[in-house]
Order: C-alpha cells, then structure tokens, then sequence
C-alpha cells in the first residue's frame, strides 16, 4: 500500500509528538491531522484551544519541552498580574500563549469559524500539514465522577484528575457537524493513525463527531498505544481505565478501538500481548513506542509507515 495521504486523530502532547514524527517523514501536504476540540473553553474571556495549540506549537517547533503545552521561552507576566488583582492563576497561560488566544478570539468573535483561523495560524507558523479542529462546533467535554459532572479543564488541571470518574459526556456531539475538510480526508485517506493519545477524552470524542466512525469504515486504521506497562505515558488515561473497571494495558486500548482497527502498536515491554491482540483480528507492530527525543518520533513513525505498507 501506498502512503502519501495519511489522516491522524490526535490529542494533546502524545498525539503531537507522533504527528510531528509523521509530519517529518512524510512528502509534504501529505498529512492531515484531525484534532479533539472536546478540551476547548472559554477563560479570562479568551477561547482556548489546548489540543489544536499543542499539536500546532509542536509541528512549528515551538512548545515548551518541559510540559509539551504551550510555548518555548515563556514569561508570565500577564498571568501574575491577573493573579495580583485577586483573578484565577489554576489554568497558566503564557504571555506568548494569550497574544495567540487574544487573536483567536478576535477573529471567532468576527465570524470566522475555528478552523479557518487555525488555517491561517497553521500558514503564520510555516505549518505544512493540514491541521483540522474535529469540528467547528463547540463540543465541550464533562467529566462524570463521584462529584458530578465537571467541565474538562476543571477536571483535569483545577482538581488535577483527583475525582472519580463514572464516565464521559460529550456535550452537543449528535447535532455537531465535522469542520469542513474532515470528512473529505477521511474519504481520501490511504491510512489513519490513531495516535497515542487518551481514548477516554481525547480520540473518542473525535469518534462521535457525526460522520468520522462512518468515514474509518473499511480504511486501513492503525492505533499506537498511549500504554505502556499498565501506566500512561501522560495523562490519566491509566486512571480512567481503573475507575471505569477495566485494567489498564496495550491490549485493553486495543479492545476500546477494536471495531475500526486494522492494525495496533504497542511498547516492547508489552510484547506478551501480543498474541492476544492478534486473536482480535489485528496486525501487530511490537516496538519502542516512548517518544522522547526528536530522532524517537521520526524512528516510530518511519515504523508504522514501514508497517501499513506491508499491508
Ligand atoms: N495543563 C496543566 O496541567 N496545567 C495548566 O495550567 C495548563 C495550561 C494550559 C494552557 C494552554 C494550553 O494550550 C494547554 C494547557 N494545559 C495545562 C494543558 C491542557 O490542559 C491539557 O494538556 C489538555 O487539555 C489535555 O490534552
């Protein structure tokens, strides 16, 4: 199989870090990415938008290494001052973060849809690869836990995945439209890459925009785990797993794809998995999937091209 047009569904830094390795090894303009918006929400008055920002500051070379969410060289000025005249400091936003959300919100307040002025942010920042909101519309993730339903960011940064969790809504998702272009490159995809990024909040939200689970029928779908010895490698993924009653592990991310995968990838240190992923009908690449330096994500994507040409 041939691949010169691959369509990846990505979260945050995870999925970044993989589309940046992909973005790297494939020809240029081959690359769609197709990114959760489910995390986006309104702070300070400014539409944040952190999967969509990390996965573009990562292709421009430009988010900060030691979070991998927002930018290289940051200063906090304008976060201290907010904090000095008594506002909220739990959602850190960086001086050269906010001239981005000052920006975005001009332009959405303007009428101009999420994912044109992520277009334009994608050709300001020397971006090559398409990069799509997975909708225009605003579907807000809810976190159902033992403390009730809790807006995303709350749940994750202010009460720091602390809460239980029961489950997962995703608000507005049966009536919200795919953003313009989603479903046409789904359509004109030689493979998609699920990358390796939350299942819970971040790839199944993409999931239940109206028309993608229909457009990854019969496409030859490949998942990386975001797994590895029963831990995330970021994130709360293990911990979602736990409190929604299923063990952690490479093999039950590849049970929670399963019904759209052709192909899994999972960490060496997981490779006794691998038959057990196998009798669920999938190929299987057992590799170093912990993406740490540059060289890491341009090595596992190069292997997972490798791997679907194979097929
Ligand atoms: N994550 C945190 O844990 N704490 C923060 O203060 C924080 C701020 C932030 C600002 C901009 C941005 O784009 C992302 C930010 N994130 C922060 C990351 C974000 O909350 C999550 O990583 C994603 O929503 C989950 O993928």
């Amino acid at each position: 199989m041939k691949v010169d047009r691959l369509v990846a569904l990505a979260g945050g830094v995870g999925g970044a870090k993989l589309v940046d390795g992909l973005n790297r090894v494939l020809p240029p303009e081959a690359l769609t990415v197709i990114v959760n918006t489910g995390d986006d929400f309104t702070h300070l008055g400014l539409y944040i938008c952190p999967d969509l920002d990390t996965v573009c500051y990562t292709l421009a070379g430009i988010a900060n290494p030691a979070t991998g969410w927002g930018r290289a060289e940051e200063s906090w000025h304008a976060l201290e001052t907010v904090v000095s005249l008594g506002g909220p400091g739990w959602f850190r936003l960086g001086d050269r973060d906010l001239g981005l959300h000052l920006e975005r919100t001009r332009r959405l307040a303007t009428g101009e849809r999420l994912s044109q002025v992520t277009q334009s942010f994608c050709r300001a920042l020397g971006i090559q690869a398409c990069v799509l909101p997975m909708s225009d519309e605003a579907i807000p993730t809810q976190v159902d836990t033992d403390e009730g339903l809790l807006p995303f960011q709350e749940y994750f940064v202010l009460r720091q995945c602390q809460p239980r969790v029961k489950g997962f809504v995703f608000e507005n998702h049966a009536c919200a439209r795919p953003a313009p272009g989603v479903l046409t490159a789904l359509e004109a995809a030689h493979v998609v890459v699920i990358c390796p990024s939350n299942p819970w909040v971040s790839i199944d939200p993409i999931l239940a925009v109206p028309g993608v689970r229909a457009g990854l029928a019969g496409k030859p779908v490949v998942a990386v785990s975001p797994i590895i010895a029963g831990q995330a490698v970021k994130g709360p993924a293990a911990k979602m797993f736990a409190e929604l009653g299923v063990q952690p592990s490479a093999l039950a991310v590849a049970q929670h794809y399963q019904p759209w995968l052709r192909g899994f990838v999972l960490d060496r240190q997981d490779k006794a998995q691998t038959a057990e992923i196998r009798r669920l009908g999938l190929e299987v690449l057992v590799t170093d999937t912990l993406m740490t330096s540059l060289a890491d994500r341009e090595r596992l994507a190069r292997e997972i091209l490798d791997f679907v040409t194979t097929w």
